[in-house]
């Protein structure tokens, strides 16, 4: 076995006496389901890079409080997670004893300030051991607990650091007890070649065409939990460095392309608030749900099936359709839907960055910046005592007509925004033809004027605005100026719109 390090185990037997003939089966089927190449190299007697990787991930996910150790409930919560069975008491300590043997910097005092992260790999601690020659089936902490503190003869309370929990692995294998590390591999959501399974990350979840996908209540509990988390400085936003932090067990943080966080809520130096992070998922949720449950398992969600963050909503055509949804509060037809998907279209300058920004609180630019590519951001909106969250879009003008033009994605909308510019004379014609072009009388909708501090102009257009939308039932335009923060309640009464689709919606009169 020395000589070959691809052999497994190596079992005397007779099928005469007969001698260790159930022990033969039991480690050819070990060597199958548990193998030791992928988790660990056995010329090197170290974890192998893969193994090492997805074992730090799965330490970061289990350190809740982020303080760089997992202290007795941390370790009793992944072991529930991963065994389904309580640690015996003293085992904890057990544990900690083994690894203090193993190697330094294994075991550290759980205090409030995040312990050093670990630098050196353990290949420098694992040449030390060599691999026993033939597994034992003694080893007998499998981690499980009633979970007591293990606390030092000072009275200070020890628990394992990310090299402890490295090491305790190293341990395991080299004991022969693959199929531990197996089954925490197995738990986290990883494959046989250690990268998270499509499943995991990619799970069945059906979505009726015009239904949309919101969070959960348990799902805003977790992005609450993860927020809480990783707050660090307590300043109830998270900074940078925290976000960075935050996604370090996925691929990164998933809007950088996105303009994130101008598409949401922060404070003043950027930083994101629990309002804007929870409305950042939001409206990834409704937009690219696929994106959340991925993330989902990435960030560590504690339940195996992710799908149990999202709810999907029914369709909109329903709430479209029928009797007109009187009541905001109403239990009745639009009950239960929270996020709602607004489109703002327009004539190129007439102001729809403008009013996007100010509705995430950003600042006023005089400066004129054309939108080349699609423009996200979401809010929330308080509508009678409860939050609604308001997801407002711009395709920048080489993309709109394609937008309007697909009637599949206007499925997906519940208010069009058609805003025109009011100092500017031609600019309400654009929405004029916009909407003589695209059939899109079914979707509810709202007019709204810019730049109301400048001087109205006569639209050249064969009807005035106001009368234009009294001849389609609809409400007159609401007269913003963003320069001048005076927005009208706007966002509220889109969101009114949305949640009282049938009054809105133009075709029944036009
Ligand atoms: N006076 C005044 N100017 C405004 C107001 N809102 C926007 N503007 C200015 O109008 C110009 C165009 O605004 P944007 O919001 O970029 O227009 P847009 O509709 O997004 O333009 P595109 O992205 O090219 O389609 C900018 O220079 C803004 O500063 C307003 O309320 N009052
Ligand atoms: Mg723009």
């Amino acid at each position: 076995m020395a000589e070959f390090k691809e052999v497994e185990t190596c079992v005397e037997s007779s099928a005469k006496l007969p001698l260790n003939i159930s022990e033969v089966f039991y480690f050819a089927q070990k060597a199958v389901l548990h193998p030791t190449a992928p988790l660990y190299d056995s010329r090197e007697h170290v974890l192998k890079p893969a193994c090492e990787a997805a074992l730090r991930r799965i330490f970061k996910l289990c350190d809740v409080d982020k303080n760089g150790i997992l202290d007795a409930a941390e370790l009793n919560e992944f072991q529930r997670k991963c065994f389904d069975s309580p640690l015996q008491s003293q085992e904890l300590e057990g544990i900690q004893d083994m690894v203090r043997q193993f190697g330094e910097g294994g075991v550290a005092v759980v205090n409030s300030e995040p312990a050093p992260s670990p630098k050196s790999s353990p290949s420098s601690y694992s040449s030390r051991s060599s691999r026993a020659s033939s597994p034992s089936r003694s080893f007998p902490s499998d981690l499980s607990s009633n979970s007591s503190q293990t606390v030092t003869p000072t009275g200070k309370v020890t628990g394992l650091t990310e090299l402890g929990f490295l090491y305790l692995h190293t341990i395991f294998i080299q004991r022969g007890r693959m199929e531990t590390t197996w089954t925490v591999l197995r738990k986290f959501g990883y494959a046989e070649d250690l990268r998270l399974t499509e499943e995991f990350l990619n799970p069945k979840f059906d979505v009726p065409h015009g239904c949309s996908v919101e969070l959960s209540q348990k799902g805003y509990e977790f992005l609450t939990n993860l927020f809480v988390g990783f707050d660090k400085d307590k300043d109830g936003a998270l900074n940078l460095s925290e976000l960075t932090n935050l996604f370090e067990t996925s691929p990164g943080n998933p809007w950088s392309n996105q303009g994130f966080p101008d598409t949401t809520t922060s404070d003043e130096s950027g930083a994101v608030t629990l309002q804007g992070w929870l409305a950042q998922w939001s409206m990834t949720t409704l937009l690219e749900h696929k994106t959340t449950l991925a993330y989902l398992a990435y960030l560590g969600y504690p339940d195996s099936d992710t799908t149990t963050a999202l709810r999907v909503t029914r369709p909109r055509r329903l709430d479209r359709r029928g009797k007109p949804v009187a009541s905001v509060k109403g239990k009745g037809k639009v009950a239960g839907r929270n996020v709602f998907l607004c489109w703002v279209c327009g004539a190129a300058g007439s102001g729809k960055t403008a009013l996007l920004r100010s509705f995430v609180r950003k600042g006023y630019r005089d400066a004129y910046i054309p939108t080349t590519k699609g423009m996200s951001v979401v809010n929330s909106v308080e509508i009678d005592g409860s939050e609604k969250y308001l997801v407002m879009q711009e395709f920048g003008s080489k993309y709109e007509a394609e937008m309007l033009r697909s009637s599949k994605k206007a499925d997906l909308v519940d208010v069009i925004l058609y805003v025109y510019d009011s100092s500017d004379t031609n600019s309400f014609s654009y929405i004029s033809n916009l909407r003589q072009q695209y059939s899109l009388d079914g979707i509810p909708t709202l007019f709204v004027a810019t730049k109301s501090d400048l001087d109205l102009a006569q639209q050249r257009h064969e009807v005035q605005p106001d009368v234009y939308c009294r001849r389609l039932s609809l409400q007159v335009p609401v007269a913003v100026s963003i320069k001048t923060s005076q927005t009208a309640d706007v966002f509220a009464t889109i969101c009114r719109i949305a949640m009282n689709p049938y009054v809105s919606s133009a075709s029944l009169s036009a």
